[in-house]
This record gives C-alpha cells, sequence and structure tokens, in this order.
C-alpha cells in the first residue's frame, strides 16, 4: 500500500469552507446528503478530489446541475469532480450501511440492532466513511447537521455544536439541527442517535458563558456516571485556572459506549466514550479505574483548546495534540491525586510500553517521517514519550514561562492547523529563546542513554560529575547529537542529607537541587566544598526520558532508597536497585544488591511515617515486560521464575508473620471511600498479600477467600480474585465462578474476569485462554472483550504468551487472520504483541519467526495489519 511521507505536505488545493450534513438515519441503511461551499487554492490547478469509502454514491449535483456519469470518477477511494470553481457548491447523496460495519470507524451500531444506538468515530480517515469530503486535517470548515431519525426508535439525537432547532416529521418521524460555529476538521464531526439516557449539570465558565454538560449512557448505564461529570467539572475549571482556557459552547455532550475502538474521542461539543473510561461505581469500578476515569474524561475535555481550536496540520504532528494533552492530562491527574506517585504510575507507563516500542522494529519517532496507516501510529511513542517532550520543555521554561508560552500559542495558532515548529516557536518566542534544538527529539527514534561517572577529589574539596549522552543504535538515518538533556539533580551526604550546590565559578549557590542541561556529548560538572565522595541523585522526577547508566554501588543506591525526600528518585532508586538484585540471583553474582535491597525495605517497612500507597510501590520490583529489556537473548519463563523468587526472599526477609500482621490492620479498616488514605490502604494492602502469597500461600489464600467474601468494593474484590485465581486450588475455581454470576449483566466487570485468568502465568494461560473463548460472553466483535482476553494474554503475560512451544504464536496469528476481517485497527494492536521477537532466545525466536512469516504470506490483509506485520518482520 502507499506510503505517505512528511516531506511530500502540500496544502490542500481545495478547501470547504461550510459544510451542511443531512442524515436519514437508519439500522441497515443510512443516507447523507452533503453540501459543500468549496474554495480553490490559486496557486494549485488540481482538479477537485474527495475522499470516500464503502460509499454507495446515490447522487451528485454541482451548483445546483446533477452531474452525469462523465464528469465525474470514483474508484471506491477517490471521488475526481470536473468543472468545479472556487465558490462552487457540491452537493453528494451517498448510503451507508451502520449494521454492517464491523470496522467501528464511520457511522455503526453500538450493541443489539433491537436497541442498540447509533454513533460516529472519524479520527483518524472515518469520515470518508460517512460522506466524500478532503478528509484531512488542514481543512477546516464550519458544520450544519439535520439528522432525521423515527422518534420511537432514535428518540435522542445528538451532534456536534450548538442545538439550533428540533421537531416532528410525518410518519412518527423527527429531527434535530446543530450548528457549529467554530471551524473544525472532519475528524472531530461526530453523532449519536438512539435510546440514551442522561446526567446534566449547569456550568457557567470562567467568562460567564453559561454551558449544559450532559452525560448520556443507556439506561443500565447512567446510575454510574455521576463520577464522570464530577471529573468533568473539575477538568473545567482546572483548565481556567491552570492555562487560562474556556469551554465555548452553550452545550458539552459525553456519551458513553461499550463498542469503541479508542480509550475515548474529543469530537467538538460531543466527546465519545469507551465506557471503560467514562462509567464508574464502587461494586464494579477498582481504584486504578476511578484514576483513569478522572484523567481520561479531562484528556478529551483538554483536548478542546489542545487539538480542537488549534489542530494538526497533517497526522505526523499527530503528537502536537497527544503529547501536549497527555502532558496536561497528567499535570491535572498530579494535581487532583498525589503527584510523586502519578510520576511512579506515567514513567512505569513509559518503561513498559515506550521504551519496548522503542527498542524494537516498530520503532518511530514522536513526528514519525511516514506511514501507510495511521492509524498504526497512536502509540506509546506519540503519546507518552510524546508528553515527556512536553515536560522537558515545560520544565525548561519554568512555570510562568511556559504558560507565557502556551497563551501565545493559543492565540497565534487559534482557528488553524499548527505544526511542531509552531509550537516550539510560540514557547520559545514568548520567554526569548530558541527551543528548536528540541525538534532533534522529535525526529528520532530509541531512547537516548546518559552515562554519568562520578569523581571526588579530597584535597580540593570537589566533586566532579561528568555526564556524556549517545543516541541508540535505532535512532535512525536523521539522528542528530547531542541532544539537549535536562537532568535535575542533587547530592547527598553519607548521612542522607542533601549537601547545598556550589558549582565551580558561580557566586552564588543554588540551593539543594538544580536542572543542568547537558548540550553536548560530554560536559564536566565541578561542585565545590565537597568534604568526602557524595552520592548524586540524577535525573530527579525523570527529568528527560533517557536511560541512565550510572556505576552505583548497591550502598548508594540503599542510601537514596532510605533518603531522598523526591519519591519518584526513592522509587527510582529502589528499581535500579531491585533490578541488580534480580541480577544476583539470575547470574549467581555475589554483590549486596538483594541484601541491600531487601535491607532498605526492611527498615522502610518498619517505618510508621511512610506513606502506604507509596510503600506499595517501593515493595514492587521492576515487572516482567521492564526485566527482559534488560537481557540479551529473552527467556521469559525464566525471567518469571526469577521475578517470582526475588519477590520471595524479599517476602521472607519482611517476614510472612508482619506481613499478615500489617495486612490484618489495613483489612480491619476496609472501605469503599475513595480518599487518598483509603485508596493508599487498598494499594498497600494487595501489595501485602501478595507478598504473603510469595513466601507463604498456604497463609495468603485463606485469606484471599475472606477478602474477597467480604469486600465492600471492586479494588478489594479483584485483588482477593487474582490471588485466589492464581492458587488454582478449588477455592480459586469457586471465586471466578461466583464473579462470573455475579457479574454477567456487566460487561466492564466482566472484562476483568477475563483479564485475571488471561494473567495466569505459564503454561495455564493458552489452555484457559482457548476456554474462556468458548464462553457465552466472549465475542470477536467487541473491542474491550478482545483487549480483556486476547490482548491481555499476549500483551501483558509473557510467560504465558511466549510458551516454549510456540503454540501461543500460532493461535495468535490464527486470530488475528479472524479479527482482520472484522476490525482492522483491532488485529493490528493486538499484532504488536510480536514486537521484540528478535530479542527472544534462539528456539522462540524462529518459532516467532515462522509464525509472523506465515501470516505476513497471506493474502488480503488489511492495510493496518499489513503494515504492523511488515514492519515486524523486518
Ligand atoms: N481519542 C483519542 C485521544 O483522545 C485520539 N484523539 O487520544
Ligand atoms: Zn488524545
Amino acid at each position: 500500500s502507499p506510503v505517505i511521507r512528511l516531506r511530500d505536505y502540500q496544502p490542500p488545493a481545495w478547501r470547504v469552507e461550510s459544510i451542511e450534513l443531512e442524515v436519514e438515519l437508519d439500522i441497515d441503511a443510512s443516507e447523507i446528503v452533503a453540501r459543500l461551499q468549496l474554495r480553490r487554492d490559486p496557486a494549485q490547478s488540481l482538479p477537485l478530489r474527495l475522499d470516500g469509502e464503502n460509499l454507495q454514491l446515490l447522487s451528485i449535483a454541482l451548483d445546483g446541475r446533477a452531474l452525469d456519469a462523465e464528469a465525474y470518477r470514483y474508484d471506491g477511494c477517490v471521488l475526481e469532480i470536473d468543472g468545479a470553481r472556487d465558490g462552487s457548491m457540491l452537493e453528494t447523496r451517498v448510503r451507508v450501511r451502520p449494521a454492517a460495519n464491523t470496522a467501528l470507524e464511520g457511522l455503526y451500531l453500538s450493541g443489539p440492532r433491537e436497541s442498540g444506538f447509533l454513533l460516529t468515530q472519524c479520527e483518524a480517515e472515518g469520515f470518508r466513511h460517512i460522506t466524500f469530503f478532503p478528509d484531512r486535517p488542514d481543512v477546516l470548515s464550519t458544520y450544519t447537521v439535520t439528522l432525521r431519525a423515527d422518534r420511537a426508535r432514535f428518540p435522542v439525537l445528538l451532534a456536534g455544536g450548538n442545538p439550533t432547532g428540533a421537531g416532528e416529521l410525518e410518519g412518527g418521524r423527527h429531527w434535530a439541527r446543530f450548528v457549529d460555529p467554530h471551524p473544525k476538521p472532519s475528524y472531530l464531526f461526530a453523532l449519536v442517535a438512539g435510546r440514551l439516557e442522561h446526567l446534566a449539570r449547569d456550568y457557567r465558565t470562567a467568562d460567564g458563558r453559561a454551558v449544559q454538560l450532559k452525560i448520556w449512557a443507556e439506561a443500565d448505564a447512567i446510575g454510574r456516571c455521576g463520577y464522570a461529570l464530577d471529573a468533568l467539572e473539575r477538568a473545567m475549571r482546572w483548565d481556567e485556572q491552570r492555562y487560562g482556557r474556556n469551554y465555548d459552547l452553550d452545550v458539552f455532550h459525553v456519551v458513553a459506549t461499550h463498542d469503541f475502538n479508542m480509550g475515548a474521542m474529543e469530537n467538538k461539543g460531543l466527546n465519545i466514550f469507551n465506557a471503560k473510561y467514562l462509567l464508574a461505581d464502587p461494586d464494579s469500578t477498582t481504584d486504578d479505574e476511578y484514576r483513569h476515569v478522572e484523567a481520561v474524561v479531562a484528556h478529551e475535555y483538554f483536548h478542546n483548546w489542545s487539538g480542537n481550536r488549534v489542530t494538526c496540520r497533517d497526522w505526523f504532528q499527530l503528537s502536537l495534540k497527544e503529547g501536549l494533552t497527555v502532558f496536561r492530562e497528567q499535570s491535572f491527574s498530579a494535581d487532583m491525586n498525589s503527584a510523586p506517585l502519578k510520576r511512579i504510575e506515567d514513567v512505569a507507563l513509559l518503561r513498559r510500553a515506550q521504551f519496548p516500542e522503542d527498542a524494537g522494529p516498530l520503532a518511530h519517532p514522536v513526528r514519525p517521517a511516514q506511514y501507510s496507516e495511521i492509524n498504526n501510529f497512536y502509540t506509546a511513542t506519540v503519546y507518552e514519550k510524546g508528553a515527556e517532550l512536553v515536560r522537558m520543555l515545560a520544565g525548561r521554561l519554568g512555570a510562568d514561562g511556559f504558560r507565557r508560552g502556551m497563551d501565545l500559542y493559543f492565540e497565534r495558532n487559534d482557528g488553524r492547523a499548527a505544526t511542531l515548529e509552531d509550537f516550539l516557536g510560540a514557547l520559545g518566542e514568548a520567554n526569548g529563546t530558541d527551543l528548536l534544538p528540541y525538534l532533534a527529539w522529535y525526529g528520532q527514534s530509541g531512547t537516548p542513554r546518559l552515562r554519568a561517572q562520578g569523581h571526588h577529589d579530597a584535597a580540593r574539596r570537589e566533586y566532579t560529575l561528568k555526564l556524556g549522552q549517545h543516541a541508540p543504535g535505532n535512532a535512525g538515518p536523521s539522528a542528530r547529537t547531542p541532544l539537549p538533556i535536562p537532568v535535575k539533580l542533587a547530592l547527598f551526604a553519607s548521612d542522607g542529607r542533601m549537601l547545598p550546590l556550589q558549582l565551580a565559578g558561580e557566586a552564588t549557590d543554588a540551593g539543594s537541587e538544580r536542572v543542568v542541561v547537558l548540550e553536548q556529548a560530554e560536559q564536566a560538572l565541578v561542585f565545590t566544598g565537597v568534604e568526602a565522595p557524595p552520592v548524586p541523585s540524577l535525573l530527579r522526577g525523570f527529568s528527560a526520558p533517557v536511560i541512565l547508566e550510572c556505576d552505583y554501588t548497591p550502598a548508594e543506591l540503599a542510601l537514596l532508597l532510605a533518603h531522598d525526600p523526591d519519591g519518584f528518585n526513592r522509587w527510582e532508586a529502589g528499581q535500579l536497585l531491585a533490578a541488580r538484585a534480580y541480577e544476583n540471583l539470575r547470574d549467581g553474582s555475589t554483590d549486596t544488591s538483594l541484601q541491600a535491597w531487601c535491607g532498605a525495605l526492611a527498615r522502610l517497612f518498619a517505618d510508621d511515617g511512610m506513606d502506604d500507597a507509596l510503600l506499595a510501590d517501593l515493595l514492587t520490583p521492576p515487572g516482567e515486560i521492564e526485566l527482559a529489556e534488560r537481557e540479551g537473548a529473552v527467556d521469559p519463563g525464566r525471567i518469571h521464575q526469577l521475578r517470582q523468587a526475588l519477590q520471595r526472599t524479599l517476602a521472607e526477609r519482611l517476614g510472612a508473620d508482619a506481613l499478615e500482621q500489617r495486612y490484618r490492620t489495613l483489612a480491619a479498616r476496609r472501605s469503599i471511600a475513595l480518599d487518598a488514605a483509603s485508596q493508599a490502604s487498598r494499594r498497600l494492602s494487595r501489595r501485602l498479600l501478595e507478598l504473603l502469597e510469595a513466601c507463604a500461600s498456604e497463609r495468603a489464600l485463606p485469606l484471599a477467600a475472606a477478602q474477597y467474601r467480604d469486600a465492600p468494593g471492586m479494588t478489594d474484590r479483584l485483588a482477593a480474585l487474582a490471588v485466589l485465581a492464581r492458587g488454582q486450588a478449588d477455592e480459586g475455581e469457586r471465586a471466578l465462578a461466583d464473579y462470573r454470576q455475579r457479574y454477567a449483566g456487566n460487561a466492564l466487570a466482566l472484562d476483568k474476569w477475563f483479564a485475571v485468568q488471561a494473567q495466569l502465568p505459564g503454561l495455564a494461560a493458552l489452555p484457559r485462554v482457548m476456554r474462556l473463548e468458548k464462553d457465552a460472553a466472549f465475542t470477536l466483535h467487541n473491542p474491550n472483550r478482545v483487549q480483556s482476553l486476547l490482548g491481555t494474554f499476549v500483551r501483558a503475560n509473557p510467560s504465558g504468551f511466549h510458551r516454549a512451544d510456540g503454540a501461543a504464536y500460532r493461535f495468535l496469528t490464527e486470530r488475528l487472520g479472524e479479527l482482520d476481517a472484522l476490525n482492522p485497527q483491532v488485529a493490528a494492536r493486538l499484532a504488536t504483541a510480536f514486537n521484540g521477537w528478535q530479542r527472544l532466545e534462539p528456539g522462540r525466536r524462529a518459532l516467532a519467526q515462522a509464525a509472523i512469516a506465515e501470516l505476513a504470506g497471506r493474502a488480503g490483509l488489511s492495510r493496518n495489519l499489513g503494515e504492523i506485520i511488515g514492519n515486524v518482520l523486518n
């Protein structure tokens, strides 16, 4: 399939100033009339070409005259029309088939045909499945949308923009009209029609606009929308206060669906959410999921400015809206919850999802240079690494400077389709500085490495810290070093105090923490007045998305783990030490990392002043995927066993009695309260139960059974279920059966039931997954269900998926074939599980390669799956 390249970008030859859409909605066949007011770029002479896929063309008229067949050509992808002029009005009438649309792109049906509702998903290129249009983000138009449908079957009719009228039609039909005065690209268009209920709240923006907030869901779910509505209000206030951004329409609708390819979608004035990120109640939602709901509600709302008012010139600039909006969302979540815990969660995600992506065959720059299917680029790199790049810039400018820069960016680009250069330009200009060197970060793939080496000169009372950087092997041809790398650092004395930082040649000391931007390949910092060898705490708060190489001794890491007041770096020291402890076990090496790690954690465990949630995170070693990143030839089965052994060693050091006692104290005050302390206590209680499971499962299992039975909410219930399921005794099967029945009608809770079992380690997983595929509730048609069972198995269960016999590889390729025929986006995402196969140990590598090559050789793969498989194989 054709490759699209950033360097080939051309402005549109034809624009659409305004569009009027009239939609006759019906489950099987909907008809769409579109009237486009065309503008022609006088500098270009290309004929009028419009995108359109799977459209049944009924009629076409230019400036009021019906066109006969010689005047246009439609090849199934592009409609080319003769005779259009600047100012022409084009009218097309097409038919589409919502109920037959299993790809969930364009107009489709959510739920059963008798009771489900119709909705649209247009990002990135879904609008061309609805009507003929220049379906690219730099064509901005005002939209007038009229919906018509049977009133009994579709009582609620919604589209983006302000409602301007509604009424009755003959034959039990009705209509509703919406006008969006803000020019927008087609990917932000949306409509919804069906039987939905709503929860409403009046909101007044800081600049005085009265807004009606409405959250829509099906009747059985409307009672679970209250938390999202509160979160939306918090997000709106926060964006007013932190960025001075106000909402700009009279209504803001949010709709929940169970059938959605993405997490959620920021359509102007009509956000559509995967129910997973909108519905919440204590009986079926975990603490982590509550935080995700809050974060995603905020994320989509924040897009109203970072994405909608200022959109992207082309899809290569996707991170301009996504990286920036993830950063804004992360800052909001940090403000609403605990900032250090949020940072730990985000960096852990980056390492689990983005670092492996960036190190393997699917690696791409935050601004890719080319793609054949844009839907394959909604990746951890574009989102999470993109957010890290914005965070670096924000840190570089400081809070006030960053706000100044953002104000200028929004003001200058409002109503425009912008580029990353526009973003860096505005941030820099507002602060009188040149940020363009940071563009290099956007143009190359791979995770850079930062080397740090310290030397203490006792006679001169000086400490020299040498910093150096090198690009990873896969940085690509356009890689530029050096990159600007902000390194936030501090120095610790051996008693755990932070030292004042006095750089040689500087008049005043700069406190005990500072940011040094490494702008060269190497740089030496000389600190004066340092009596004894200090311990450096580097990249504090993870100030740059790099891999740190520093020869810490176990004792130095233990010191930081014990004393660093930066919660993130304290955790980071523990992670480094745990990874080294893991190597002790793996290699039989004899340095003291394992004792140092266990000893430091034992002291923290005994310290009553520790925050429960931070302690839970400190007691968790890096995950199996992260540990695999440190191996030459990856054997996921062995990594699983070694990590288990590591946890057992820690648990034994803490002691089963102490673990159980602390667990019982926390269990005694179980509740469903959502305040930080209650959440922290649930988080620690779960971790303690897991550690007890590691060192004394015969004691953990009865506690888990009781916890499952008595749990007041989902967080405790699911934690217990996971322990019981791994225990594989009758008790586990009983709990699983109980849960299955209890939540038979609750799709989101059932997803967790599938996921827990898909995570069973080792050889037990594949037969379990295959058995679960036969469950009446399993279907390949629902993305959440596919993700919960198959996605969890292939992407979050390395020891289960990477069986030595290769059976799971062949299983996956079979399912990919079936899925690809239904929903190419979901198939392509699942296929990324093969990323990293080149680094497997030789036996698994050969089996994986054979399975992937067989799939790649099949005829008729979608562009989505074809691109992923092709790239993975290279
Ligand atoms: N809906 C997706 C998101 O918000 C893509 N825009 O990230
Ligand atoms: Zn987004």
